[in-house]
C-alpha cells in the first residue's frame, strides 16, 4: 500500500487509503467507495462515501500538468493556493464556501466539504431554475473579499505579504492567454470558432482594431493592478447553488489583481445564462429572474461596497471625501472591461461554456453569440458609461433586439 510520502496522482482505491490514514472524518467500520467526479480544466476530484452512514468528502488533487491537456504545465503550487484561499474567504465570508478540512503538500490534494445536495450554477441556469439569494450572496461574498483583502482596509504591509503569498504565475497566464489574448489573434491556432459565426468572428473580433487596443490595455491593468486577493474565475462552474445556499469554489486561479475581474465574471456569466434563455423563448418568470439578477449584482455588488468602506477603511487618505464613490467608479469601469473579455473569450477562444455549446438550434446558437459579442464590445470599448445594473441589462438588451430572431 502506498505510503503517502512521496507525490504521485492518486486512483480512486488509494483515495479510499488515504483518507483513512489521514483524516478521522470517518469512523473505523465505515463502508468506504470512492469514484472520481471531476468535469473541471485542471484537477482530479474524488467524492468518498461510507455507505453505512452516509457521511462523504472530496479529495481534490492537482497533478503537474492540466488534466484537459498536457500542452499546460502547472505548478501544483495551486492546490496549496485553493486551500488557503478558500480558508480566508471562510473567515471572510462565512458560509459561503465549501470547509477545508486538509490541505496536503506533499500528496497536493486537500480535504473537503462534499457539497453534492447543491448543483453546479450553470447546470442549474441552463435548467433555467431559480435561486433568489443568488445576487445577495454572491455580492456578499466579493466585497467581503475583495474589499478586506485590500490596501484601503489592510495593513500596508500585512496587504504585500499576502501579494507575495499568492503569486501564481501558471495561472495567471492562462488567463492572460486564454482571456486576454488569444480571443483577439488566434496567434496560438487554439481558438475554437462555431462554424456559423466564424467568419463574423473574424471581422468583428480580429478585425477590430480600437477593440484589440482596448484588449492590449487591459491586459496589462490585469497583470499589474494589485489591487484585492481576487477569486480569478468566478464563472457559473465555481459557484455551488441549492434553494437556500451559495457555496463559491475552485479558488485556484486566486491572486491579488483587479477586483472587476471577479464581479466582471459574474456579470458576464449570467448574461450567458440571459442570452441562452431569450434565444430558446425560455420561461418568462426565470428570465426577469434573471434580469433581475443582473441588475441586482451590480447594484447590490455597489451598496454594500460603499457600506462596507464606511464601516471599515482604515487607510488615512482613503477616507478623503468621495475617494469612495471615485474607488468603486473604477471598479465598475474594470467590471464592465471584464464582462466583455470573458464573453468574447468564452465564445471567440478555447474555453467554452455549455450555455452556449449546447443550443443546439443553428440560428437560435448564432444569434446568442452574437448579441454577447456584441454586448461584449460595447461593454469594453464605453467601459466608463456603465454604472447601474439598469445599464448592464441595456446593452445586452438592445444587443439582442438588433439580432432579434423572433
Ligand atoms: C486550461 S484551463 C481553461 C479554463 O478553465 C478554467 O476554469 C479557467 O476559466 C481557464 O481559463
Ligand atoms: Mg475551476
Amino acid at each position: 500500500m502506498a505510503d503517502f510520502n512521496t507525490y504521485f496522482l492518486m486512483k480512486a482505491d488509494e483515495v479510499i487509503s488515504y483518507v483513512k490514514e489521514k483524516t478521522d472524518f470517518f469512523d473505523r467500520n465505515a463502508d468506504l467507495s470512492c469514484t472520481e467526479i471531476g468535469d473541471g480544466n485542471l484537477n482530479y476530484v474524488f467524492r468518498v462515501i461510507d455507505g453505512k452512514s452516509g457521511k462523504s468528502q472530496i479529495v481534490k488533487q492537482a497533478g503537474d500538468t492540466a488534466r484537459i491537456s498536457d500542452e499546460f504545465k502547472l505548478s501544483t503550487n495551486r492546490i496549496r493556493i485553493e486551500s488557503n484561499v478558500l480558508k480566508l474567504e471562510g473567515e471572510l465570508a462565512p458560509g459561503l464556501v465549501p470547509d477545508v478540512y486538509l490541505f496536503d503538500e506533499v500528496m497536493n490534494c486537500c480535504v473537503m466539504e462534499d457539497l453534492s445536495d447543491h448543483t453546479i450554477l450553470r447546470t442549474a441556469l441552463n435548467e433555467g431554475r431559480i435561486f433568489p439569494k443568488l445576487a445577495d450572496d454572491l455580492t456578499t461574498f466579493m466585497v467581503n473579499t475583495l474589499l478586506l483583502t485590500s490596501d484601503v482596509v489592510m495593513e500596508h504591509k500585512a496587504k504585500k505579504a499576502l501579494v507575495q503569498d499568492y503569486i501564481n504565475p501558471e495561472l495567471c497566464e492562462i488567463s492572460e492567454d486564454l482571456v486576454y489574448s488569444e480571443p483577439f489573434t488566434d496567434h496560438n491556432n487554439r481558438n475554437d470558432l462555431f462554424p456559423a459565426n466564424k467568419e463574423w468572428i473574424e471581422e468583428n473580433i480580429y478585425g477590430d482594431d480600437k477593440l484589440r487596443f482596448e484588449a492590449a490595455k487591459l491586459k496589462f491593468a490585469f497583470m499589474t493592478n494589485a489591487q484585492a486577493l481576487v477569486h480569478g474565475d468566478l464563472h457559473s462552474g465555481s459557484v455551488f447553488v441549492k434553494e437556500d445556499s451559495t457555496k463559491v469554489i475552485d479558488p485556484e486561479f486566486a491572486f491579488y489583481g483587479p477586483m472587476g475581474y471577479d464581479v466582471g465574471n459574474v456579470v458576464a456569466n449570467l448574461i450567458f445564462a440571459w442570452s441562452r434563455a431569450y434565444v430558446t423563448n425560455a420561461d418568462e418568470k426565470y428570465v426577469s429572474w434573471l434580469e433581475d439578477t443582473i441588475k441586482d449584482t451590480v447594484d447590490l455588488f455597489a451598496k454594500k461596497f460603499l457600506a462596507s468602506w464606511q464601516e471599515n477603511v482604515t487607510d488615512i487618505m482613503a477616507k478623503e471625501q468621495g475617494f469612495d464613490r471615485w474607488y468603486l467608479d473604477s471598479v465598475l469601469q474594470d467590471t464592465a472591461s471584464v464582462t466583455g473579455m470573458e464573453m468574447i473569450r468564452r465564445i471567440a477562444g478555447l474555453a467554452k461554456v455549455k450555455d452556449m455549446t449546447t443550443i443546439a438550434d443553428e440560428a437560435q446558437r448564432v444569434a446568442a453569440e452574437r448579441i454577447c459579442l456584441s454586448s461584449a464590445k460595447q461593454f469594453i470599448l464605453e467601459s466608463a458609461s456603465y454604472k447601474t445594473g439598469e445599464q448592464f441589462l441595456t446593452v445586452v438588451k438592445d444587443a439582442a433586439s438588433r439580432h432579434n430572431m423572433r
